[in-house]
């Protein structure tokens, strides 16, 4: 498949705190970086979003059961965890997109951050959208499908994804979610300039 300059590539949540070592490692979550890093220079429109809770985000538990709603402390805005993982190559242009700010508001997706991706990817003509990244049940998915329901043609690169897994199964589950939905699914092989 060709990229278009009416394609972006929105990288999601590739920080410290998803990757082992992190407060909320996804597994293998750092396998995604040597994936998503040749895809950069690909894409004319570059996205990072970025979970940016503030000290008392709604969703921090004690103790956390790992599901919705019930997390450990994770990706502080400002902390070496919430920062993008060291390995990744990120672009002094490209957008960065900020979520989760509000405590009282969950926020997995990166059409509700800062700025506003929708407005912004529209401003630039950008039609179609590939979404990769961390992690596949919660804020890829919930990218992906917000994507879809802007108006966006969207494409999940499902080797550059990992999820929690917890429980089992539910990256699966998310992935025919979003097919459900009208994503499509490809392969970062499958993406040529
Ligand atoms: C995420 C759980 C809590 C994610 C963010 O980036 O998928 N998951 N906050
Ligand atoms: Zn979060």
């Amino acid at each position: 498949m060709n990229i278009l300059a009416t394609d972006a590539l929105i990288i999601v949540d590739v920080q410290n705190d998803f990757c082992p070592g992190g407060a909320l490692p996804v597994d293998e979550g750092h396998h995604v970086v040597p994936v998503i890093n040749p895809l950069l220079k690909q894409f004319d429109h570059l996205v990072f979003t970025r979970d940016w809770h503030p000290h008392n985000h709604c969703s921090f538990s004690y103790p956390p059961e790992f599901m919705d709603g019930s997390w450990p402390e994770h990706c502080r805005a400002n902390s070496p965890g919430a920062e993008f993982h060291g390995d990744l190559r990120v672009p002094v242009d490209a957008l960065i997109v900020n979520k989760g700010m509000d405590p009282d508001k969950e926020a997995y997706s990166g059409f509700q951050g800062v700025p506003p991706l929708a407005d912004k990817l529209r401003g630039r003509g950008v039609t179609r959208v590939f979404v990769c990244g961390l992690a596949m049940e919660y804020c890829v998915k919930q990218t992906a499908l917000d994507g879809v329901a802007e108006g966006f043609d969207v494409f999940l690169i499902e080797n550059a994804c990992r999820g929690i897994n917890f429980p089992e199964g539910s990256a699966a589950a998310a992935v025919e979610e979003m097919c459900q939905a009208g994503v499509k699914v490809c392969w970062s092989g499958d993406l040529t300039p």
